[in-house]
């Protein structure tokens, strides 16, 4: 009789127990080390054999029956907590994708990158510089002195200076030569780099924005040439433009920082509108170059009776036009989605000399 309580009582708490906590409590009470049903085991000694003999096989029993029910409570539970997980953590697999919006490369970042890939080919590092410079940075190592015109052929835009302050104001920076001019700072001779990067100027029509980009290259040694140049910036044609040979034309030309200096056509043809880049009569303009003016070394810490070399300069926005076929350069900053999807490249396609730059 007192069993049957016993095992109504037990039975009747697996059942009410709502969570596996509450029924570990359940068989702690029953079955557990000082548990009622092992206490109960305990005093099985102190009885007569034949006694002990029957109350152990009934405990027993008893024992096994409240085990049996605690598993399967366990158990039921276990499902309980699966299906209302089930009930919540669902999925309609027979829902339409949602493609996320996919940006692309912007054509002068591509463009960049190709010209990085080019020439870190034939050996040049890229170096970066500031954005604001010091207006000697920017002039007076370039051999720009303060009266020379060049100062306000480049429309230059000139930093805030603190009242008080006489130094001359910091600029944003009309080119990257001043990255050129940190780098023989640090680095010294021999070197070999390029320096892409936005530039500044105040100037905005058709053909011009108040910011654009450049790259400009810069390779000292103790006899390097135009000859050097010619067939770098040869090598770098035929690369960038993709085609099996390219003819360069070099024109006399002036820029204060390099002595002599040349403007460097391409040979191009229009016939049905169309560019061509290294076939047909007509000549396009491409870059500027020259061989390093030896006032220009000697600023940025180099002996100019010990080495020498060439440095040029391109717009990244223009070669972008030229190779891409984009016809109007001020849809470059403007921002508008349709133009980013329609000339913009997959972020996949990572220019390379070897796998090509424009797949
Ligand atoms: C152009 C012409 C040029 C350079 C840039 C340069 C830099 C140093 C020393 C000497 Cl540190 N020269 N740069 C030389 C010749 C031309 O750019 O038409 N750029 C768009």
């Amino acid at each position: 009789m007192e069993l049957d309580a016993l095992r109504n009582r037990y039975l009747a708490a697996v059942l009410a127990a709502g969570d596996e906590a509450a029924l570990e409590e359940v068989r702690l009470a029953a079955l557990g080390k000082k548990g009622e049903i092992s206490a109960m085991m305990a005093t099985l000694g102190k009885m007569e054999p034949e006694a002990r003999k029957a109350a152990g096989a009934a405990l027993n029993v008893l024992k096994d029956e409240i085990d049996a029910a605690l598993r399967a409570k366990k158990s039921a539970l276990a499902d309980a907590a699966l299906d209302a997980r089930l009930a919540t953590e669902w999925l309609d697999v027979t829902l339409p994708g949602r493609p996320r919006p996919r940006g692309t490369i912007h054509p002068v970042s591509q463009v960049t990158e190709e010209v990085i890939a080019i020439f870190a080919d034939m050996g040049f590092a890229v170096a970066e510089g500031p954005q604001v410079e010091s207006d000697w940075h920017n002039f007076d190592a370039l051999n720009i002195p303060p009266e020379h015109p060049a100062r306000q052929e480049h429309d230059t835009f000139f930093m805030a200076r603190a009242e008080g302050d006489t130094r001359p104001p910091h600029v944003l920076r009309t080119h990257t030569s001043p990255v050129q001019i940190r780098a023989m700072e640090a680095r010294g001779a021999p070197v070999r780099i390029i320096c892409p990067g936005r530039v500044y100027r105040m100037d905005m029509d058709h053909t011009h924005t108040p910011m654009f980009h450049q790259v400009e290259g810069l390779a000292l040694g103790r006899d390097i040439s135009m000859a050097h140049l010619k067939w770098t910036l040869e090598e770098f044609c035929r690369a960038f433009f993709e085609v099996p040979s390219v003819e360069l034309r070099f024109r006399a030309s002036h820029f204060p920082f390099t002595e002599p200096s040349a403007e460097v056509d391409i040979r191009c043809s229009w016939a049905g509108g169309q560019l061509k880049i290294g076939e047909g009569d007509s000549w396009l303009e491409i870059l500027g170059s020259g061989m390093v003016h030896p006032k220009v070394l000697a600023a940025g810490g180099i002996d100019p009776t010990q080495w020498q070399g060439f440095a040029f300069g391109m717009g990244i926005d223009r070669i972008a036009m030229l190779k891409y076929g984009i016809p109007d350069l001020r849809a470059f900053f403007e921002s508008d989605l349709r133009w980013l999807r329609h000339y913009g490249f997959s972020a996949l396609d990572m220019p390379t000399v070897s796998g090509g730059l424009s797949r």
